[in-house]
């Protein structure tokens, strides 16, 4: 054990100084979030083996970390909603008894961070002093996680300023699991290698976090998913506003006319590339104001207004390139951390569909050596001169398929500088939303863009949201199809149904609900039988944008059908539609039409995902009470609605 630091706060001094006593770590740091600080830590990794430092005239300030192999992405089958009763966690949850757990996971913390330090990072999640903004105290035994979180979090003594005596927090606990014995040599990526031995655990109740055995992205940098959607879900359920899984865009058109935008895609379905995203449309500008986490506030003009909570991206890198996503690129440049990447030989960083050329040879990111493919340029293979079909066949790829950049938003070129401070005309309000999207990976039935026909139908369509699952979940169904309510299946804080309530009820308990976003649901991953994606994607999605701002103008009409407001094909403007990847009229006249046999389809198995809702629900062993039907009427009514208009 070592001493506790003095903090003003009393509520903080008592978090370190229980931790502390149970961890029972050699030393322990207050982070105070200097630049000297921070780099101080990166070298220290560096001397310890658990960094590479890049080349610093090629990427300045930026370092590589490859994780353990057990380690690379969310574990979403350990991750757990501890409410009090059963039924508050919901069907889509892991759910364990708070009190059982704190039991079983304090054994498991009993000496956790023998030999080393323990960190205590203040952060703010959204920019300090904003009403929106909320805080917390992240205690860490790993030092990955405080370089991360000074990026994706605004960190140290300004938030122990802001928070004074009695300023409240959420609570978090983090360990990587690993201690020390006297003498031994730390490995590159300490955490517990038994998937069963990881715990990333909420008390929405308790509002506190507890998070053990993992180190990477969102099971360790407790911020992001833990505390801005699961803890925040529950806040906002209370409070009455919104923490959503949604990038924020402004968009401005030719006219001048500034739009807000948010869209909730399911993880790698590229809420990044949207955020960022270079307009393929002239005379149409798009800046950044957040890529992953949206929290809305309704103002009392009824508007929903949001602000972007983190203070970073930590994108997928496999994909991103130059023309893919240039400004993701720039924002990787210097202050980034890279994680599970290639090195290459002179110390920068290469990855699948990077859009550069390979290196002759270069360093996987399992430490293993990698060389240029054969036959293709733009590909590694684990031995020298293999072709393409044999990396294929062999199923390898030199850069794990959800390796991740930490890159400081301020690097992006095109931030909105304004609504990331969290401004708008000059006051700290967040900025107000116009439309909201949803969408996710689906090769079929869902059409290119549809508009919601009012707010109900706009939740319905978010609950009936779907995707392929991605990479950014450690999983044996990665690309198979499954349900993910407002791209928030991993993230919700509660009960899966009593969230789609809240969602009817913001609405309800708007001052002025005619000023509540336009809702849309879109869909870039359309394929061909054989396979070929039928839109570009990327910067002609600015094709779509426009179409949604035309909508909220009243500049254009839209075919009506079942399923919504559909474009005609003729109001996608194909304005410059040339290059490499351009629209098929062919196909986008196909991708706007209603699919009536793919959506009798669609909505059955919709109503499937609510029987089961409903059926989880109604067992809620703690009461003995038989709550059905948890699902909102609503929702019932829309789905009966849009079936029977199918079946006319
Ligand atoms: P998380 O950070 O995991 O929450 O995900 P994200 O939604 O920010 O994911 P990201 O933007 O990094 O998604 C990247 C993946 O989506 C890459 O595989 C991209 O190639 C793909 N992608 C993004 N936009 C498009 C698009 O318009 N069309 C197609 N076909 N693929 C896209
Ligand atoms: C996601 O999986 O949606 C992410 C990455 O944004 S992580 O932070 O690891 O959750
Ligand atoms: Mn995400």
């Amino acid at each position: 054990m070592a001493t506790t630091p003095k903090f003003a706060n009393a509520k903080v001094a008592a978090w370190v100084d229980k931790w502390n006593k149970i961890c029972t770590p050699d030393k322990i740091v207050v982070v105070k979030g200097t630049a000297a600080e921070h780099k101080a830590i990166c070298e220290m990794m560096v001397k310890n083996g658990q960094f590479i430092k890049l080349n610093q005239k090629l990427r300045p300030g930026c370092y590589l970390a490859r994780s353990h192999e057990s380690d690379v992405a969310r574990v979403e089958g350990r991750t757990f909603i501890c409410s009090k009763r059963e039924i508050d966690a919901g069907p889509t949850n892991h759910w364990m008894d708070p009190v059982e757990m704190k039991k079983k996971m304090e054994k498991a913390y009993k000496g956790c961070m023998k030999g080393r330090t323990m960190y205590v990072i203040p952060f703010a999640m959204g920019p300090i002093g904003n009403p929106i903004t909320q805080y917390g105290i992240e205690i860490t035994d790993s030092p990955y996680v405080v370089v991360n979180m000074n990026i994706m979090t605004r960190t140290g003594d300004a938030v122990i300023k802001h928070l004074g005596k009695t300023g409240d927090f959420i609570p978090c606990i983090h360990s990587v699991g690993a201690p020390l014995k006297k003498g031994q040599k730390d490995v590159a990526w300490p955490c517990a290698k038994r998937i069963e031995d990881k715990y990333i655990t909420q008390f929405p109740e308790d509002r506190e976090i507890w998070s053990f055995g993992s180190g990477y992205g969102g099971n360790a940098l407790l911020g992001k998913k833990c505390f801005a959607l699961r803890i925040a879900s529950k806040l906002a359920k209370d409070e009455g506003w919104m923490a959503e899984h949604m990038l924020i865009l402004t968009l401005t058109s030719p006219e001048g006319k500034k739009y807000h935008v948010t869209a909730a895609f399911p993880s790698a379905c590229g809420k990044t590339n949207l955020a960022m995203m270079l307009p393929k449309l002239p005379g149409w500008k798009l800046e950044t104001i957040g890529d992953d986490i949206a929290w809305l506030k309704p103002g009392e003009d009824g508007r929903l207004y949001a602000i972007n909570p983190e203070n970073g991206f930590f994108g997928v890198a496999p994909g991103t390139s130059m023309d893919s996503n240039p400004n993701a690129l720039h924002s990787c440049t210097k202050g980034t951390i890279f994680t599970n990447v290639v090195l290459t030989p002179d110390g920068d960083i290469w990855w699948e569909d990077m859009g550069i050329k390979a290196p002759k040879e270069g360093v996987d990111w399992k430490g293993n050596p990698c060389y240029v493919c054969a036959d293709d340029p733009y590909r590694m293979g684990p031995k020298p001169g293999m072709t393409k079909k044999e990396i294929k066949e062999a199923g390898y790829v030199a850069a794990h398929k959800n390796s991740r950049f930490t890159a400081p938003a301020q690097n992006c070129p095109v931030l909105d500088k304004d609504g990331f401070n969290g401004v708008y005309e000059g006051k700290p309000v967040g900025v107000p939303i116009d439309a909201i999207l949803f969408g996710g990976r689906r090769p079929s039935t869902i059409p290119l863009v549809n508009e919601a026909k009012s707010w109900t139908h706009g939740v319905f369509m978010g609950s009936a949201a779907g995707s392929e699952i991605t990479a950014a979940v450690i999983s044996d169904k990665i690309g198979q199809v499954r349900r993910d309510p407002m791209a928030m299946l991993p993230f919700f804080g509660y009960n899966v149904a009593d969230y789609f309530q809240h969602w009817l009820e913001m609405e309800r308990t708007s001052a002025d609900a005619t000023k509540l976003p336009k809702i849309y649901f879109v869909n870039w991953f359309r394929k061909t039988p054989k396979g070929e994606f039928m839109w570009p994607g990327f910067g002609d999605n600015s094709r779509v944008l426009k179409w949604i701002c035309d909508r909220i103008e009243g500049k254009v009409g839209c075919v009506k059908t079942p399923i919504g407001n559909l474009p005609k094909a003729a109001d996608i403007s194909l304005e410059n539609n040339t290059g490499k990847d351009v629209v098929n009229p062919k196909f986008l006249k196909e991708i706007v039409k209603v699919d009536k046999a793919g959506w009798l389809e669609e909505i059955k198995t919709i109503g499937e995902s609510y029987d089961e809702y409903d059926a989880k629900a109604s067992k809620d062993n703690q009461t003995k009470s038989t709550t059905a039907r948890r699902v909102p009427k609503a929702l019932r009514e829309i789905l009966a609605s849009v079936t029977a208009e199918l079946k006319k």
